[in-house]
């Protein structure tokens, strides 16, 4: 028990006439610890031996209901009270049970508003089964109430993703008896409670499953099990699921337990709660304890291009007042009907109502005259990658900009602090790269310049945050973070190419490993002539005798940009990628030009390459200070770039796999390869000490 736990009641039960008011009180979430369930198992009981209570609610203090089990519990041996006895006792009450949602109930906490009799939301709650996310699957009972309160196939498809389903949402499927304002939320569920004793209760567990469409749920399994890309929980939520079309409610639940605790103690899960706590650590910067974000309600966006446009989008959706600037009048056409398309969605899901995102809409302002940007408290200028345009750019700002806004720049590979520098106002100038499309990708790398001031890196994380995104803070080099380590992935993978593997083989491995694409398919995403700009510019000073690979080169001469020119390291029919004949002949004429006699390169070699190559420049990342720490590098890997959440992240994996393995593969890139693969002193270091980079910190002199 901590400390917290022992000076304050977890579970506070008070009488209201006929009614029990549970109250759960574990800040900062009600996360359900082995204390908060002993007290809660406790208080039920009372509620049922104590004939003055004729029905209770369950409820929370502080920021939100029941935010799942207690995560950081799932390393320690499993301990009584378990949840699923909690969930089926308030299941079986002959008293009314109705919960009382506010803010977020996942996991655990929306397991025990489906075995509730009764559920009342407040206005903005959600309600949602997330543990697929960490590897899991709901443990008590959520895979067997779930698709006996709502259609089948959207339990699945709520379950297998970890979706939230908003308040309004809920009602509509008729899982949230009512939604209400925050204000009226405990007295309207006391009403329910005590209306449901004449009513009769609807146990969830003896309802049948509402399966209108054994087909649809059939294509719905398989879709799931197709995006699970070697995720293991995604396949135990189906099977758990499906079960309930034929089993028993009890039957159902004791595989559902199976595989729960089967998973629990997977490397999986492991994995995917490592990233969870990594998450939250990436947020945790040096140097800003007690620093106050400056206010900021309205948002300046420069350049209406596909990443301005959906920056705009994102910050619309997260309610901030909007200025777009592009001098382009058709681009800001383009681009307010981008935004317009962002908030559909928002509104689809039933995060915004329709008529909320058609006010946002009429406040977006769309100009040519940049002067509008004087009233914004943040700037972000996503204007092309181009130092010199980037430059006049923000010398611009800084002069239009109000002395108190923040001026990001969304580069992803360009020296900030030259930018910051030159602009007159380096304190208020950082970096905001935003990953395409900004308006879904998770990540976001900030990047700290060299004077930054705190208070505007502190106002970047909170805008941030504010649109969904995970922050990662780091500093300046060539290509940050993210770009710098997938730099070396990619040119350790065009050398697999020269080698002797073709890009479909290349991809195939990749993906294999369960990254969302191999890099070859990314490249094509995101365009080859961006790359090629910067190779050219960047050939000036390519270290002589370095390996170059020059098949993207000649792509490009070929004017195969990629997908969007509908030929890149592909062919694309209807929207498909196809291996091209043209592609392969480019590549044996460029291993011939080498004099490289091709061989078959197999899938495990190019796994075993690619991952030393990312380590092996990760750990020189993280010496050199551009990373805080390794979990950084995992949160990054995975949110920006696609890499497989369930093996933790690069460095996560890197320990599981074996430091000294990892070494000795980089050792033999090295061999191969020459300049830029030198292996990286602080593998040497970490590997001569018996360390992983968990034990990281211990290397951090003071
Ligand atoms: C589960 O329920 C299994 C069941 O089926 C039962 C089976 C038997 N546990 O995110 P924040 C901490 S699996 C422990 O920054 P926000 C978090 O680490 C669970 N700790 O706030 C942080 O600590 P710190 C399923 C937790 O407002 C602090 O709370 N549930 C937990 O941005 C604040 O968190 C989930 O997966 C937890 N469950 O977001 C939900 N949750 O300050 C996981 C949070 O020291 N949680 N903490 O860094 C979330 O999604 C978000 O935390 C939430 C709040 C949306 C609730």
């Amino acid at each position: 028990m901590t400390a917290a736990e022992e000076r304050e009641p977890l579970v506070r039960l008070e009488r209201d006439g006929a009614i029990a008011l549970v109250t759960i009180d574990h800040p900062p979430v009600n996360a359900l610890s082995h204390a908060v369930r002993s007290a809660l198992a406790s208080m039920l009981q009372e509620v049922q031996a104590n004939g003055g209570f004729a029905a209770a609610v369950i409820a929370c203090a502080g920021r939100t209901f029941v935010a799942g089990a207690d995560i950081r519990e799932f390393d320690q041996p499993l301990r009584t009270p378990h949840l699923s006895e909690i969930c089926d006792a308030i299941e079986a009450s002959a008293k009314p049970i109705v919960v009382a949602v506010h803010g977020t109930a996942l996991g655990g906490g929306c397991e025990i508003a489906l075995a509730a009799h009764g559920r009342v939301l407040a206005e903005g709650a959600v309600l949602g089964l997330p543990e697929v996310k960490l590897g899991l699957i709901p443990g008590a009972g959520g895979t067997q109430r779930l698709p006996r309160l709502i259609e089948a196939h959207l339990a699945l498809d709520l379950i297998t993703s970890g979706r939230h389903l908003p308040a309004v949402r809920a009602r509509e499927l008729g899982l949230a008896d009512d939604v209400v304002s925050a204000a009226d939320l405990l007295n309207k569920a006391k009403a329910l409670a005590l209306a449901l004793r004449s009513r009769g209760l609807r146990r969830a567990s003896a309802s049948p499953v509402t399966v209108s469409d054994r087909g649809g749920f059939a294509a719905s399994a398989a879709k799931a099990a197709a995006r699970a890309r070697g995720q293991m929980s995604i396949a135990a939520a189906v099977e758990a699921i499906a079960g309930t079309l034929d089993a028993s409610f009890e039957d159902g639940l004791r595989r559902e337990r199976e595989l729960f605790l089967q998973l629990r103690g997977s490397d999986q899960s492991k994995a995917l709660r490592h990233l969870f706590f990594a998450e939250r650590d990436a947020g945790r910067v040096e140097g800003l304890r007690g620093v106050a974000p400056r206010a900021v309600s309205t948002v300046g966006v420069v350049g209406a291009g596909t990443m301005g446009a959906g920056i705009a989008g994102a910050c619309l959706a997260a309610k901030f007042q909007v200025r777009i600037v592009d001098l382009d009048t058709s681009a800001l056409g383009r681009g307010r009907e981008r935004a317009r398309r962002i908030l559909e969605r928002e509104t689809a899901s039933g995060r915004l109502p329709p008529e909320e995102a058609a006010a946002l809409l009429s406040t977006l302002v769309a100009t040519n005259d940049m002067t509008a940007l004087s009233k914004a408290d943040f700037v972000i200028e996503a204007v092309f990658e181009d130092y010199d345009l980037k430059a006049g750019l923000l010398a611009r700002l800084a002069k239009i900009a109000k002395p108190s806004a923040v001026l990001a720049t969304n580069t992803s590979y360009l020296d900030v602090n030259g930018l910051a520098a030159a602009c007159g106002r380096p304190r208020d100038v950082i970096g905001l790269h935003f990953f395409a499309p900004p308006e879904t990708m998770k990540l976001a790398e900030l990047v700290r310049a060299r004077d930054s001031a705190p208070d505007a890196v502190a106002t970047g994380l909170q805008l941030a945050r504010r649109l969904g995104k995970i922050p990662v803070v780091v500093e300046v080099c060539d290509g940050f973070l993210g770009n710098r380590i997938f730099a070396m992935y990619r040119r350790e993978m065009e050398y697999a190419l020269e080698d002797g593997a073709l890009p479909e083989e290349i991809d195939a491995a990749m993906e294999a490993h369960g990254f969302a694409m191999g890099p070859f398919a990314v490249a094509d995403l995101s365009g080859l002539d961006i790359a090629w700009a910067r190779r050219k510019r960047l050939a000036a000073t390519r270290a002589p005798g370095e390996r170059y690979v020059g098949v993207a080169d000649e792509l490009c001469e070929a004017g195969r940009f990629g997908r969007k020119a509908g030929a890149g390291w592909y062919a694309y029919r209807n929207g498909q990628r196809e291996p091209d004949p043209f592609v392969t002949a480019l590549v044996e004429k460029h291993s011939a030009s080498r004099g490289i006699v091709r061989r078959p390169v197999s899938m495990e070699e190019i796994q075993r390459r690619a991952r030393a190559a990312i380590v092996n420049e990760a750990a020189k990342v993280l010496a050199e200070g551009i990373a805080a720490r390794p979990s950084d590098i995992d949160v990054a890997f995975v949110h920006g770039y696609g890499y497989p959440s369930w093996r933790g992240g690069p460095l996560y994996e890197a320990d599981r796999v074996g430091l000294d393995r990892l070494l000795e593969d980089a050792e033999r890139l090295h061999a191969a390869n020459g300049i830029g693969f030198e292996p990286a002193g602080l593998l040497v270091e970490l590997v001569d000490e018996g360390l992983g980079f968990a034990d990281w910190p211990k290397l951090q002199r003071p």
